[in-house]
């Protein structure tokens, strides 16, 4: 009996639809993970880019609730180049659905060979590239994404696993689905041998494979070379073996039964939440950091071309309240212009007050240090703009944090905070690169001196 009609028959002995009926696990499921992302896609305070990304996922989960509703099987084979996987796969598919290769590398792609009748109910394998030829980083990232889109995982062996491999089979266990190890290419080991093999490989994936779920498969023995009476001799092809490993499949499938692609699906959607969250920070700090230097560069070519005091710098706060709304929407956390004006206060007043007059008197130092003589207006007037930049970037950064912490300085309250602000940033590599962009953008410009 093949895979899918066994498959069907457990789901009717489980009194489990066969047919396209949606399950009872999947529709609040459904409307609720679908229905959170679609707000995230509608929410127009999440930066374009996040959004765009975000349809990208979208797309995955309603693929990963369809398959929810359809109950199928998604089975990933996993494993070295040349292990055997595609050969696996075919034998479990009981046909050529992937193609086998002596060369290595044969599979360069994951791709999902689905049976024809996928539709009414069954079993799709993923066949993966072998994995020895990524370096340690990809090779994660291709057991988690191959791991995210299957219900279980048959990692595949030949011999004995290097060290690569258990760590491979380490990251597969932590994403929680099953994982089977096969032994594949039994054929090529004597039964002791095989036993020995089988056992040793059960001690060395203790607590990240079930004992009973190593097991040795045969997807495509060699033929064997028979010699008849007359001396005359022929290759017998051999049938795969994989009945073993089929029935523990299907014995976890109807162990976990829906509840396994629930599951799955549950996981998917909580990693997807932590992903797009950290997505929307970033990026929302990206277009913050680009806000800023537009502010930066405004402010300080304004400044050189119309050198003010020093002590005046910080007073010129116009044009940082200004600055600090347009943070506050890329924030999701609008304030008025009033609002901004006062947060560019605290964050002056607490600038002036950590650094005081020596503060102006280094900085000054600073921006001007490693200049040569004959100091044009145009020299001196970039001074002091690169020192009107950096004070920018310090309430710019100042007021990410503020909004960042939901409009709040935290228990410590403004000091500490902005103080950790100006810990935090190099002055003098901002202060050489403001000094630098000044000059280039007033050397752009023919009519200044
Ligand atoms: N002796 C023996 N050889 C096998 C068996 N299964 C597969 N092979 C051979 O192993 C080689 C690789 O098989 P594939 O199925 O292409 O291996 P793969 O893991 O998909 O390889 P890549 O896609 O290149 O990573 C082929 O030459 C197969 O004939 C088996 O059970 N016994
Ligand atoms: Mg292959």
């Amino acid at each position: 009996m093949d895979l899918r009609s066994l498959w069907q028959r457990m789901r009717r002995s489980a009194s489990l639809p066969v047919d396209d009926a949606p399950g009872e696990i999947a529709t609040p499921l459904r409307h609720g993970v679908a229905r959170s992302l679609q707000e995230l896609l509608d929410d127009s305070s999440v930066p374009p880019a996040v959004r765009q990304e975000l349809a990208v996922d979208f797309a995955r989960v309603a693929t990963m609730l369809d398959k929810l509703q359809r109950d199928e099987l998604h089975v990933a084979v996993f494993g070295r180049v040349s292990a055997g996987k595609s050969a696996l796969g075919n034998a479990l598919l009981g046909r050529q659905a992937f193609e086998v290769g002596v060369l290595h590398g044969t599979t360069t792609e994951a791709e999902p060979a689905r049976l024809d009748e996928a539709a009414s109910g069954g079993l799709v394998l993923i066949d993966t590239p072998g994995i020895n030829e990524l370096g340690g980083e990809a090779r994660e990232a291709l057991a988690v994404d191959v791991a995210q889109v299957s219900d279980l995982v048959i990692y595949v062996a030949d011999g004995d696993l290097t060290r690569d491999e258990l760590d491979a089979l380490r990251t597969l266990a932590a994403t929680q689905r099953p994982v089977l190890l096969a032994l594949n290419k039994a054929d090529r080991y004597a039964d002791t041998e095989r036993e020995a093999l089988l056992a040793h490989l059960r001690s060395r994936t203790a607590g990240l494979v079930r004992p009973e779920d190593v097991i040795a498969v045969c997807a495509l023995p060699v033929p064997l070379r028979v010699i008849d009476a007359s001396g005359l001799e022929s290759n017998l092809p051999q049938s795969p073996d994989v009945d073993t490993l089929r029935t523990r499949l299907l014995d976890i499938a109807r162990r976990d039964g829906k509840a396994l692609n629930a599951i799955n699906a549950g996981l998917f959607a909580g990693r997807l939440a932590d992903q797009v969250g950290q997505r929307i920070a970033i990026s929302r700090r990206q277009l913050a950091s680009r806000v800023i230097r537009q502010y930066c560069l405004a402010k300080g070519v304004a400044v050189a071309l119309n050198p003010i005091p020093v002590a005046d710098l910080l007073a010129a706060a116009g044009l940082d309240a200004a600055m600090v709304v347009q943070l506050s929407r890329v924030y999701g956390m609008p304030l008025t212009r009033a609002e901004s004006g006062r947060l560019v206060a605290t964050v002056s007043a607490q600038l002036i007050a950590l650094m005081g007059a020596i503060w102006g008197m280094q900085l000054a130092a600073s921006a001007l240090k490693g200049l040569s003589g004959g100091l044009s207006v145009v020299v001196t007037g970039a001074a002091q703009g690169a020192l009107a930049w950096y004070a920018t970037v310090l309430i710019g950064r100042a007021a990410e944090r503020y909004l960042v912490a939901g409009k709040s300085w935290g228990e410590h309250g403004p000091k500490r905070a902005v103080a950790e602000v100006v810990a935090g940033l190099d002055r003098d590599s901002i202060l050489r690169e403001a000094r630098e962009e000044i000059l280039r953008r007033l050397r752009r410009d023919p009519a200044l001196p």
